[in-house]
């Protein structure tokens, strides 16, 4: 890529203007200046992204593809500045130009194509394979509308379409002669065919084409441009078909509606299945998109026979959502392309693993035979004789599972189990944290692990240290480079010098100023928000995440009407100031999630106010938290709320990109918690409460009464009457089905049980604080180990440990 001065960025900038738009610099909106900037910087990825393509061909480089419901990206015009090397120039030029760059900046919508953690593991993914020159591409579906946006009213979350597309987005480019024809419903017939095998026909189907735009995904300056594909639905016309039809207008404009519905938007479920047909009908839209444009393009470019795609492709799949691949796979493969089954088997179970992101029962997915069967007859006929094969060589070549088949089978009661489909398709199974896949291998999944132990593995989750720390904290990653040299920046695990300069005075001076500014930044952004003028020498303490009952946001804000209902017993106490930050957001059709944002705003609402608590506690919550907004707060925290219920949260990852910027984590021995305990120890961080071996105990044995804690414990007490009186609330009954879910269903998530370690574990926080030396040697301790976190190490483990995938280094 071409090296820009910022004169020159200027001056082409203003070019474009003239050109595209007759524009002159004076008369040009940030939004022009945006697009100008976008295009200058698409056009300097162009040729990098077709070298690159055209070099994974020439070389038939064995490539991943990362299949997945969701990608959440987030925006790309920083990311992909910072990975051309071209982030400094343009600031100095939107500088000279008398633009603010962040403002700038901000005019792209995020792509808000995911839900959480999962999405947003995979565009983190996604930007390690290009910065580590893996040949490795996201195929996923360009939703029309996006995850909604949250806004706060009356303290109640509200959800409004999010109509990303409305803007061109200039990333994209629309690839209509690629599209690919996918088959709905219809009817199958079997034909005999002269050698006396079957053939299988689909006929009469509902055909839709699948468009593909093409999203480069831009390695670290290293000129290697990988694709996320992501596929729209269109409606297909035959050639021969085009005229004659005006009286079938509105019919047809219905249709194309209904077509055009199945790419319409993102399901807003988090953790929870909506067993709608829709859904089923995106995954299979997906599935059949990328699996058709896998092996086309396998066909092209291998001149090699089907039965050695392993060789060349390995497809990992992004939880059970892609995992009618399997079976996408098999009926190409078998009714295209004339492969037996036992052939087809073993190509498909050759490229074919499966990532696992949850044990939450409500999470995993089973969709009704009559469903799938209707919707995709030909994949349900291979989904069956996948299970009739499967339970037969259960039955007969494993006779001690045969007890377990009702259990095991990939079809059972009336259902189709995706994560047995996924397992027994597959030739590795992963979870995404140490005791997540512990708990997958001996508990969840133990019948298929002793069946299979080899297949599975862990894979602990990581985050792009160029966008979370390099991107997000140009603070932080400066200084960080003045210290050590800048080689962290394409070695992350090299952070660990810093352990080096933990005791020298001046240095952590430094450190402590960068996080003040990010702490005044992020305090001038909350008052331009919500008018809330908050204490930028506060404590931080940032709980940003989905909300969910098991992730406990209800904990954290206990804890806060602890501290509220102390301050106003006396006044005069004397404590660190804090600032508790929430962002979450809930899945619209999740009434506890929705009540609990209702009270944290409640909260807000009254504490923000109440001058007897003024200075020393503030409670923000912040609507629409997004990939965008996380970037803005993480630099500036100093407490990072992993709190989740131990057992329950499968890796986390906000955890680790907290840990990235210096915050001390607060958390359970849960998830990637317990690996981050592994490196910085209890003495960089504040570990409480029950464990996943007692939360398990308690789940499988009882003896855990919550009453019995409201009853003995007054903070308790005080807390759960003050919700079910309305203290916190305008009417009586605004909280009270926190308060029965707590204790009529003997709190299901342990928040009263874990309520008194974690409010010790917040006073050791405080008296930590005080100690200003010791805690900036905590929190730089914290940034040292945080490498082991990059998503790069997490990719180098999946290509040598799963995929058997080389870098491809050859640089011309
Ligand atoms: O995946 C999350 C886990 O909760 C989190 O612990 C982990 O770090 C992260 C990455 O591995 N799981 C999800 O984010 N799950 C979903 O987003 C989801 C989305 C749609 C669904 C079900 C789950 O239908």
């Amino acid at each position: 890529m071409q090296p820009y001065t910022a004169d020159g960025l200027k001056d082409e900038i203003a070019r474009r203007l003239q050109v595209d738009k007759g524009q002159k610099l004076e008369e040009a909106s940030p939004k022009d200046v945006y697009y100008a900037l976008a295009s200058i910087v698409h056009g300097e990825i162009m040729p990098s992204w077709n070298k690159t393509q055209q070099k994974y061909k020439d070389k038939k480089a064995k490539q991943v593809y990362y299949l997945s419901m969701e990608f959440l990206i987030g925006s790309l015009i920083k990311s992909n500045l910072l990975n051309c090397g071209m982030l400094n120039q343009t600031i100095e030029a939107l500088r000279k130009m008398g633009f603010h760059p962040e403002e700038i900046f901000a005019q792209e919508q995020d792509a808000a194509l995911g839900n959480g953690g999962l999405g947003r593991l995979a565009a983190c993914f996604l930007d390690s394979l290009s910065s580590l020159d893996y040949p490795g591409h996201g195929h996923g579906i360009r939703y029309r509308y996006g995850l909604f946006e949250q806004r706060i009213i009356h303290g109640n979350q509200v959800e409004l379409p999010d109509y990303w597309l409305k803007d061109a987005y200039p990333w994209e480019n629309r690839k209509e002669e690629e599209a690919i024809l996918i088959h709905f419903r219809g009817e199958v017939h079997m034909f005999k065919k002269n050698d006396g095998s079957l053939e299988f026909k689909h006929e009469n189907t509902d055909k839709v084409m699948a468009v593909p735009y093409d999203i480069p995904v831009v390695g670290y300056q290293n000129s290697t441009v990988n694709t996320l594909r992501l596929w729209s639905a269109e409606p297909y016309f035959p050639p021969e078909e085009n005229e004659g039809q005006e009286d079938d207008f509105y019919h047809d404009l219905e249709h194309q509606h209904s077509i055009e519905q199945i790419t319409g938007f993102l399901y807003p479920d988090d953790s929870n299945i909506e067993g709608k047909e829709l859904r089923l009908k995106q995954q299979y839209f997906l599935v059949s998109s990328s699996i058709q444009n896998i092996i086309r393009q396998f066909k092209e470019n291998y001149q090699l026979p089907l039965s050695r795609l392993p060789e060349k492709v390995v497809i990992q799949i992004n939880d059970t959502h892609p995992s009618l691949g399997i079976p996408e796979m098999m009926r190409v493969l078998m009714d295209e392309e004339n492969l037996s089954w036992d052939a087809a088997w073993k190509v498909t179970t050759g490229a074919f693993a499966y990532t696992n992101h949850t044990t939450l029962s409500e999470a995993l997915e089973t969709w009704p035979v009559e469903m799938t069967e209707g919707l995709l007859p030909r994949i349900y006929m291979i989904i069956h004789e996948i299970n009739e094969r499967f339970c037969r060589d259960l039955w007969f070549n494993h006779k001690e599972k045969r007890e377990e088949i009702p259990q095991l089978a990939v079809i059972a009661d009336g259902r189709v189990h995706m994560a047995r489909l996924a397992i027994v398709g597959s030739f590795s199974v992963n979870g995404v944290a140490r005791i997540h896949t512990e708990i997958l291998k001996n508990q969840e999944m133990s019948g298929f692990y002793s069946l299979y132990p080899k297949k599975f593995n862990n894979k602990t989750n990581g985050i792009t240290h160029r966008r979370w720390l390099l991107q997000a904290n140009p603070g932080l990653a400066g200084l960080i480079t003045d210290v050590i040299g800048p080689n962290w920046i394409r070695r992350p695990k090299q952070l660990i010098s810093l352990m080096k300069y933990t005791k020298d005075r001046p240095l952590l001076e430094k450190f402590a100023s960068a996080k003040q500014q990010n702490k005044q930044a992020l305090a001038n952004f909350i008052h331009q928000r919500t008018g809330i003028a908050v204490d930028p020498h506060s404590i931080f303490d940032v709980q940003i995440k989905r909300l969910h009952e098991y992730k406990r946001q209800l904990l954290n804000i206990f804890h806060v009407i602890y501290l509220y209902n102390e301050l106003k017993d006396n006044p005069q106490l004397d404590v660190v100031p804090r600032t508790f930050i929430f962002g979450a957001k809930a899945a619209p059709s999740y009434y506890l999630a929705k009540e609990i944002i209702k009270l944290i705003n409640t909260v807000a609402s009254i504490v923000n106010y109440d001058k007897d608590v003024k200075d020393k506690l503030k409670v923000i919550f912040l609507e629409n938290y997004n990939v965008s907004l996380a970037e803005k707060i993480i630099p500036a925290a100093d407490i990072s709320e992993q709190i989740s219920t131990a057992s329950k949260e499968a890796s986390g990852t906000g955890n680790m990109k907290m840990m990235m910027n210096g915050a001390l984590t607060i958390g359970t021995m849960d998830g990637a918690n317990i690996e981050i305990h592994d490196l910085v120890g209890d003495d960089n961080m504040f570990i409480f409460g029950l464990s996943a071996e007692q939360v398990m105990d308690y789940y499988r044995h009882g003896g855990y009464s919550a009453t019995d804690i409201y009853n003995t414990d007054d903070r308790v007490k005080r807390i759960l009457d003050q919700l079910k009186l309305g203290e916190f609330g305008s009417q009586e009954i605004e909280f009270k089905d926190i308060y029965y879910n707590i204790l009529s269903h003997n709190d299901p998530y342990f928040v009263l049980k874990d309520f008194e370690p974690y409010m010790e574990a917040h006073e050791i926080v405080e008296r930590t604080y005080r100690d200003t030396y010791s805690w900036l040697q905590k929190s730089v301790t914290n940034i040292a180990y945080s490498g082991k976190f990059s998503s790069d190490h997490t990719i180098q483990q999946y290509a040598t440990g799963i995929w058997n995938l080389k870098q491809f280094k050859e640089k011309e």
